[in-house]
């Protein structure tokens, strides 16, 4: 007994030895030198990668990058490989990957209230869109997101969405009469659809083309961004330039795992994510403007509708407001509408 004892203790200070021996390897290295721990950060998108949120999202990769002089990486996958939109959120809750940059449309799937950006013709112009988004009320909601699992980083563009169809040129609400319109996963877009005469048909972002393709649907409606960079022209014949609603896309983390980032940084994400959104907003806004030629050059149809035949589909969708009012909460859209009036002095 004594004996096994005292082998165990000589086999023990043996093993110590050796791991400190193991321990000193490389030991000339200068402490600096050192491996630092390299984190990797994922974030999924349902667009390409020739996306201006793509590239929104690029150039937040490259300041983290020189911010923490290379310990931080973002990693960009786009195409909804890593799942479409309420795929991702739901991986986000549960903290199996750290973030996704949704459009706010399907949010609503999480939280109502978030259908306030749907309602059609809320944004009268770009200038009055910076100072919601910035503004008290854009952080309002972002915070919000943190009782779902969920922490809201910032906003990218998205922008005004256009409808296209490859069944006739769209100048008023009576050329949408019966055309299957693909909407996003929300309800307010649903109904808004159903005033306009379309029949409408909800599904994923990724199943848009080939639905167009295969021609179960007629048409769709995103911005002149994702129609050209996401080649629709090559399925569809018309689009109108119908500005019916501005939604944004919502850079968003895990809570789950935001948690357990060290304060410095959440800090450096936040602080540089406010950059890249800014720079990824202008950025879109000038090659929106390219992307409208680019649909006519590649052989649609762009029609630009008169401020009367605009007004024909603000009209046919002005009840939408009230009629989800209970839904989204009147304090919110009271709260939007303000802010609208306000920026737009
Ligand atoms: C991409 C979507 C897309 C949106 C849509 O995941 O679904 O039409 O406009 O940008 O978020």
């Amino acid at each position: 007994m004594k004996k096994a004892l005292k082998v165990a203790s000589v086999l023990l200070v043996l093993a110590m030895a050796v791991t400190l021996l193991a321990g000193c390897g490389g030991g000339d290295k200068k402490p600096a030198e050192q491996k630092v721990e390299k984190k990797v950060i994922k974030v999924s998108i349902g667009l390409n990668d020739a996306s201006p949120e793509y590239k929104g999202l690029e150039k937040w990769k490259e300041l983290v990058a020189k911010e923490s002089k290379g310990r931080i990486e973002i990693q960009i996958f786009p195409s909804a490989q890593l799942g479409d939109d309420i795929k991702t959120m739901t991986a986000l809750r549960a903290g199996t990957l750290e973030m996704s940059g949704p459009s706010s449309s399907p949010m609503a799937t999480i939280d109502k209230r978030w259908m306030v950006f749907d309602l059609p013709f809320l944004f009268p112009n770009e200038k009055v869109v910076d100072a919601v988004l910035d503004g008290p009320f854009g952080k309002k909601m972002l915070d919000s997101l943190s009782a779902h699992g969920l922490v809201g980083l910032m906003y990218m563009e998205n922008g005004y969405r256009q409808v296209t169809n490859s069944k006739r040129e769209i100048k008023t609400p009576d050329d949408i009469k019966g055309l299957k319109i693909r909407t996003m996963e929300n309800p307010v877009h649903l109904a808004a659809w159903r005033k306009l005469g379309a029949n409408p048909t909800p599904m994923p972002f990724s199943e848009v083309f080939n639905a167009m393709q295969q021609k179960t649907i007629d048409g769709q409606e995103n911005p002149n961004t994702t129609n050209f960079l996401q080649k629709f022209y090559e399925v569809q014949k018309y689009t109108t330039l119908s500005k019916h609603v501005y939604t944004p896309f919502v850079i968003m983390y895990s809570k789950k795992l935001w948690d357990t980032l060290p304060k410095e940084d959440q800090a450096l994400l936040m602080k540089t994510g406010k950059e890249a959104s800014k720079w990824q907003r202008e950025y879109n806004r000038k090659v929106d403007a390219e992307a409208a030629q680019g649909l006519a050059k590649a052989g649609m149809t762009v029609t630009t509708l008169t401020p009367e035949q605009q007004k024909l589909f603000m009209d046919a969708t002005k009840d939408i407001a009230a009629q989800f009012e209970k839904e989204i909460g009147k304090d919110v859209i009271d709260e939007v509408k303000a802010e609208i009036a306000k920026a737009s002095k």
